[in-house]
């Protein structure tokens, strides 16, 4: 696969100032060349030119020039793949990238599939699985903070404590395998209680990463709060004083918004998607009762739910019944309409905080938004642990590393067969090797690249 050359349109589809086609493999320059004209005549062809060097020209299909053209020649291993790379700006907008790409393919490259130029950099060795991984994280992030935990998990932060570990192990098992050669020799108590303290701190170690797991969760895939409360309550008001415009029709009519609207706001760092829903009330017609419904379905695959209650009246039997239906999930309750006088008692003995805003004043907001930071980050990630957010698939590798740790560690203690402790350490360091890509099938390199986009 790799002795072929592949190209794609790197920008996104659409109309824009420019649009760039990028090339990548053996056979970059001299495809180039089939369809480059350079506008220098002290360059003669982009094979004799030097890497790392810009061309000005056009690009000529079938006779005639498709379109004037900068072309970047960069030669490997110097480039993003390792392999020859030359990029092609052309003028933005669909038809001149589609026809310089359409040129570049009747000159012998192949149409790149997802990903496939980062998948070049890690199979040729510039990356490793992880820190391809970064590279869609990076492009995803949706907030500052997303972005800077990408930036570090490309810079490897995160594979060089998974590296490190992975030699931690390793060494460990030499150990064990030394004493497997010599069957006769009991393992000395004192050596014994050395590897089970060096077996113990992985364990530890491999913890403390699992703890950035949801965390990483939340900034890959943001959090999903959904707003509820009866009709009237001031919920819209809400979304919209968070996001800060009127997205969402804020009026006096109970059972104003019936189908649920869900925007991304950036709080605090942290996407998250709120969700406006339906008032939830028995009465109102067909519409209002689908919506209802929709509300529902929202609230369960919610992360945070926060449950506007109407300050200036009392609490009903509805109230009381979302109050305790929803007391298992993580919750705020926001006393809303604070800038009018209070009617409303809340029950003894909440489990939620309970917030004081005003969705028309914006008083309380900005606490608000403190508090639904603190609600899901944890907080509990050590110091030196901030550089690292791990996604579900280093999760799932980790746990299976940390299962098979433990039971190497059991089997020490419980003075089984070597063998044993041996096998289920081979195991561990198989599985944290996963998470950089170590030993990595074609299958699963197909599922992480197909998440990219053409052209990356
Ligand atoms: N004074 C005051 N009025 C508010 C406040 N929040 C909302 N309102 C008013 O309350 C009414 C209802 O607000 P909405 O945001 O539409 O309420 P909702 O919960 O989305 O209502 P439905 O969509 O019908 O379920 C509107 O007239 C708002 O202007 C507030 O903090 N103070
Ligand atoms: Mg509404």
């Amino acid at each position: 696969m790799l002795d072929d050359t592949i190209a794609a349109i790197a920008t996104p589809l659409g109309e824009g100032g420019i649009a760039v086609v990028r090339i990548s493999g053996c056979r970059s320059l001299e495809v180039a060349d089939h369809c480059f004209v350079s506008g220098n005549r002290h360059v003669r062809n982009l094979a004799s030119a030097a890497s790392h060097t810009l061309h000005y020209g056009h690009i000529r299909a079938t006779g005639r020039d498709v379109d004037e053209v900068l072309v970047a020649v960069m030669r490997a291993p110097r480039t993003y793949t390792r392999e020859d790379v030359v990029e092609i700006t052309c003028h933005g907008g669909l038809l001149p990238a589609k026809l310089v790409l359409d040129a570049i393919l009747a000159s012998g490259a192949r149409l790149a599939t997802p990903g496939e130029f980062t998948r070049r950099a890690f199979l040729n060795g510039r990356i490793d699985l992880a820190q391809a991984e970064a590279v869609a994280d990076l492009i995803h992030s949706r907030t500052q903070l997303a972005l800077q935990a990408a930036n570090e998990q490309l810079a490897g932060k995160l594979s060089q404590r998974i590296n490190e570990l992975r030699d931690q192990l390793m060494a460990t098992l030499a150990h064990v395998e030394a004493h497997l050669d010599f069957p006769d020799e009991d393992i000395a108590p004192d050596t014994r209680s050395q590897l089970i303290a060096r077996l113990d701190s992985s364990l530890e170690f491999i913890g403390q990463l699992l703890r950035t797991a949801p965390e990483g969760r939340i900034l890959r895939r943001g959090i999903r709060a959904a707003i509820i409360g009866r009709p009237n309550a001031g919920k819209s008001s809400l979304l919209n004083q968070i996001l800060g415009h009127d997205r969402a029709i804020v009026s006096a009519v109970p059972g104003t918004t019936r189908d649920t609207i869900e925007e991304t706001a950036n709080i605090r760092g942290l996407p998250v998607v709120l969700i406006d829903t339906a008032g939830l009330r028995e009465a109102g017609d067909e519409i209002e009762q689908e919506g209802i419904r929709r509300s529902r379905q929202s609230f369960e695959r919610a992360d945070l739910i926060l449950h506007v209650l109407d300050n200036t009246e009392p609490l009903t039997d509805a109230d009381e019944r979302y109050l305790n239906e929803f007391s298992g999930k993580k919750r705020l309750l926001l006393r809303n309409k604070m800038d009018l006088r209070s009617a409303l008692s809340l029950p003894a003995g909440l489990d939620s905080p309970v917030m004081e805003v005003s969705c028309s004043t914006g008083q309380g907001i900005e606490a608000l938004k403190d508090a639904i930071k603190e609600s899901v980050w944890s907080g509990e990630i050590k110091a030196e642990m901030l550089e690292v957010m791990i996604n579900s698939r280093h999760q799932d590798a980790l746990n299976r590393a940390r299962a098979a740790l433990q039971a190497s560690n059991d089997a020490l203690r419980n003075e089984a067969p070597l063998e044993l402790a041996a096998m289920d350490l081979r195991i561990a360091a198989n599985a944290v090797g996963d998470v950089v890509g170590k030993t990595s099938t074609e299958d699963l390199l197909d599922r992480i690249f197909s998440q990219f986009c053409i052209g990356k």
